[in-house]
């Protein structure tokens, strides 16, 4: 498989989905690896996909490096909820008016390739439904 789900399976195959190692989103945290930023605030960071699928397309991720959706629990629900808020008024800022997306990608299955919890947000087309 090539692209992302390829990445994805990659990943996983060299244990990554355990969530123990550093991504490169903590360096584009850090500032270590550059990245077109959107938004900052103390607890996350909205930034451009290097490689959208979408006009626009963004994602949306805690400074906390939690892994992945599938590890989240009841102390992370505060965190979780400001980050949907944040790509909600990001994606105004953006000026998607006719709508987008919000997608989490989940371990090999769901074609997760950075091990790092994100959100997606696309939009500036039509989009399909379902996905594949
Ligand atoms: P996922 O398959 O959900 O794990 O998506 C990971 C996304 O991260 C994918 O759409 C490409 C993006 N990405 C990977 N590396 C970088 C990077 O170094 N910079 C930026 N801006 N995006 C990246």
């Amino acid at each position: 498989q090539d692209g992302e789900v390829g990445k994805a399976q990659r990943a996983a195959a060299a244990g990554e989905e355990r969530g123990q190692q550093p991504t490169i989103f903590s360096k584009i945290i850090a500032r270590s690896v550059p990245a077109t930023i959107l938004y900052e605030d103390e607890k996350c960071l909205a930034f451009r996909d290097v490689a959208p699928q979408a006009p626009v397309h963004f994602l949306v991720i805690p400074k906390r490096p939690i892994p992945r959706i599938s590890r989240v629990g009841p102390q992370d629900a505060e965190l979780l909820g400001h980050l949907l808020v944040v790509a909600s008024r990001t994606a105004q800022a953006e000026g998607l008016a006719d709508g987008y997306r919000v997608v989490i990608n989940d371990g090999k299955h769901g074609a997760q390739s950075v091990y790092h919890l994100h959100l997606h947000v696309l939009g500036g087309r039509q989009l399909a439904w379902p996905p594949g």
